[in-house]
């Protein structure tokens, strides 16, 4: 079975090549459909049980045929503490990335994670402070905060270089990809189980992404900070 899909933006490197790639689902023998090129692209739509895209979605491909992997990028990401709410909601990183935490509310926070991937606290953490904390093992870590007990963030972090989250529009876009085969995965903070599976890049004229259809739990994230204005905030 054979999916072919538009190039259109660089999730690793952020350049736009505008070229075309054809994907072949693993199944059984995976075969390269269409002659081979030094880089193959790859889109995927992103949505629900009910047909709904779906944003904060994280899907990552790993190669399965030794492609040479770009080295880790200089540079780090950044969860803010703004509004008494982590943002990003979810972030998504390489192994060993620095990640840079700023409290930009008037008010503490008590960062913490006891994920096994990385378990870490920063302690009463003063406004206009900001430290760094690098997620140096693979996994996913959940963070809070022990004095907004509301407050939660997601980290993925991922051994391979090439992963990308999804916004409103439920895409995820990749290009100056090797051809060859990949694990696909697809994670998301309502998500039981990562969907997985594995594809075969090659090079071919498509038009269609990749739909990939995610069951989520019911969305029970609340937002329980003071509402502005009415005081009792700490
Ligand atoms: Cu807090």
């Amino acid at each position: 079975m054979r999916f072919d899909f538009p190039l259109i933006t660089c999730a690793v490197c952020g350049t736009g090549f505008w070229r075309r790639l054809g994907i072949s689902l693993g199944l059984g023998a995976g075969i390269l459909v269409g002659p081979l090129v030094a880089q193959s692209s790859f889109e995927a739509l992103v949505v629900d049980a009910a047909g709904e895209l779906v944003s904060d979605a994280v899907l990552s491909l790993s190669p399965l045929d030794g492609q040479i992997v770009p080295a880790a990028a200089v540079g780090g990401a950044k969860i803010s503490q703004i509004k008494q709410e982590y943002s990003p909601y979810v972030t998504a990183v390489r192994t060993g990335t620095p990640v840079e935490f700023p409290n930009l509310d008037t008010i503490q926070h008590h960062i913490y994670s006891v994920s096994k991937p990385k378990r870490f606290e920063i302690p009463l953490y003063e406004p206009g402070r900001s430290e760094v904390v690098t997620f140096d093992q693979p996994g996913l870590v959940v963070i809070g905060c022990n004095i907004h007990d509301w407050m939660s963030a997601y980290v993925l972090v991922l051994d391979t270089p090439w992963f990308s989250k999804t916004t409103a529009d439920g895409r995820v876009r990749f290009v100056d990809l090797a051809p060859g085969r990949y694990r696909l995965e697809l994670w998301h903070p309502r998500v039981s189980k990562p969907l997985s599976r594995e594809v075969t890049l090659g090079t071919t004229n498509g038009a269609e992404p990749l739909r990939l259809t995610l069951t989520l739990r019911p969305e029970r994230r609340l937002r329980r900070a003071p509402v502005p204005g009415a005081g009792g905030a700490y």
